[in-house]
């Protein structure tokens, strides 16, 4: 009765879908955001698009571009901007149906900074700072931004504006999500109840996609070596040649045991979340069969789906559509955020 009571109270943030008269159905919300740092990967696909295209009209869905996250790390202007508009265009071209969510630019949004800074100041600098994420990348280059290290705070933001109920994302986000989580309770706690907490919704088979040559890590956009990362605009040959010379080990069997086999449980992961099946179902279905053979089907399936997805992409990356759908979003966003934003000042104690 408690939580039903919580839920009403944030009903003006809920999608209410009537059913029939006198009964209404509050929808679910999920979030999730890609950074636009280079052509998206079957990781990407797998592991947080093909999400929320399975989720579409189920839940109040807001999926963006963390454009705002993506300068943390050093970036070409010009190249920034074609990343934008193209992982638009790729999100409608993976089967994100426009109508169905609210598609927006985290810059275009100054609340979610604004809002960040305030969540900042309620956040531990021991908490942004045993990171993953932050240690791995603040190792790539001695002269990390301030933001990398606050970066999990602005994704908070993100999270917290909407009172999202999901956050769907790869397991490599998982520690995020729950910071946003530890956020958001003590910010309830000091401030009262503003904030839904979150949780973060990993999927089971693509969890993460390892790099095809490396395959004990994960498959990223910004990876240097683009032989053991397949890009969702790359071309036929090329995604066929990258899964021929995946990495595999001297054996001849086709088990998944991430641990003694990584190259070809990585691939029998790309198969399941690609065709359906389960682990289980590929061991069995390819018994009989040797790598190369197994190999050729894993790269037909691909390149089966990823043509589908190429066609609409150049069909749409020049249209008027992508405007008209951020600028629904950006509006929708906006309204949405200062409200949230007006709410903490006012409890912050910040405002005249
Ligand atoms: P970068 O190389 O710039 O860090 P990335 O490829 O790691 O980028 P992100 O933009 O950080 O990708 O992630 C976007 C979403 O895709 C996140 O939800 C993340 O968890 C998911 N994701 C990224 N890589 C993989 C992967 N290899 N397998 C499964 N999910 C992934
Ligand atoms: N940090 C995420 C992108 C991201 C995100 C978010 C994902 C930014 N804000 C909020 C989910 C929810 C990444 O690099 N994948």
């Amino acid at each position: 009765m408690k939580g039903l009571k919580k839920i009403f109270k944030n009903i003006e943030n809920y999608c209410i879908i009537d059913l029939c008269e006198g009964m209404c159905f509050i929808m679910k919300k999920v979030l999730t955001g890609l950074q636009p740092t280079g052509v998206i990967t079957l990781g990407n696909y797998i592991g947080a698009i093909k999400q929320m295209v399975d989720m579409q009209g189920k839940y109040d869905s807001f999926l963006f571009i963390a454009d705002m996250h993506a300068i943390t790390v050093p970036q070409d202007s010009i190249e920034l901007s074609k990343n934008i508009r193209s992982l638009i265009a790729l999100y409608i071209a993976c089967g994100i149906d426009p109508e169905k969510h609210t598609i927006f630019l985290q810059s275009e949004n100054i609340y979610h900074a604004n809002i960040s800074w305030m969540l900042e100041c309620n956040t531990y600098y021991g908490e942004v700072s045993r990171m993953t994420q932050f240690k791995d990348k603040s190792k790539k280059n001695a002269n990390f931004s301030v933001g990398l290290l606050t970066y999990p705070v602005l994704m908070a933001a993100d999270i917290l504006i909407y009172d999202i109920d999901y956050v769907p994302v790869g397991v490599d986000q998982k520690q995020h999500v729950e910071l946003a989580r530890d956020i958001a309770i003590r910010f309830n706690k000091k401030y009262g109840d503003i904030f839904n907490v979150p949780d973060a919704l990993i999927t089971k088979s693509g969890t993460k996609i390892m790099d095809l040559q490396d395959p004990l890590h994960k498959m990223s956009k910004s990876s240097d070596n683009q032989k053991g990362v397949i890009r969702l605009l790359d071309d036929e040959k090329t995604i066929r040649k990258k899964i021929m010379s995946a990495t595999t080990d001297s054996e001849m069997s086709i088990v998944f045991d991430p641990e003694n086999k990584p190259g070809i449980s990585n691939l029998i992961n790309i198969y399941s979340s690609l065709s359906g099946l389960s682990l289980a179902e590929i061991e069995n279905k390819f018994k009989e069969s040797n790598y190369g053979t197994f190999k050729k089907e894993v790269a037909d399936l691909v390149v089966g789906e990823l043509s589908i997805i190429q066609k609409k992409y150049y069909e749409i990356l020049n249209s008027d559509l992508l405007d008209k759908v951020l600028d629904d979003g950006r509006n929708k966003t906006l309204a949405i955020a200062k409200e949230k934003y007006e709410l903490m000042k006012n409890k912050i104690g910040i405002h005249r």
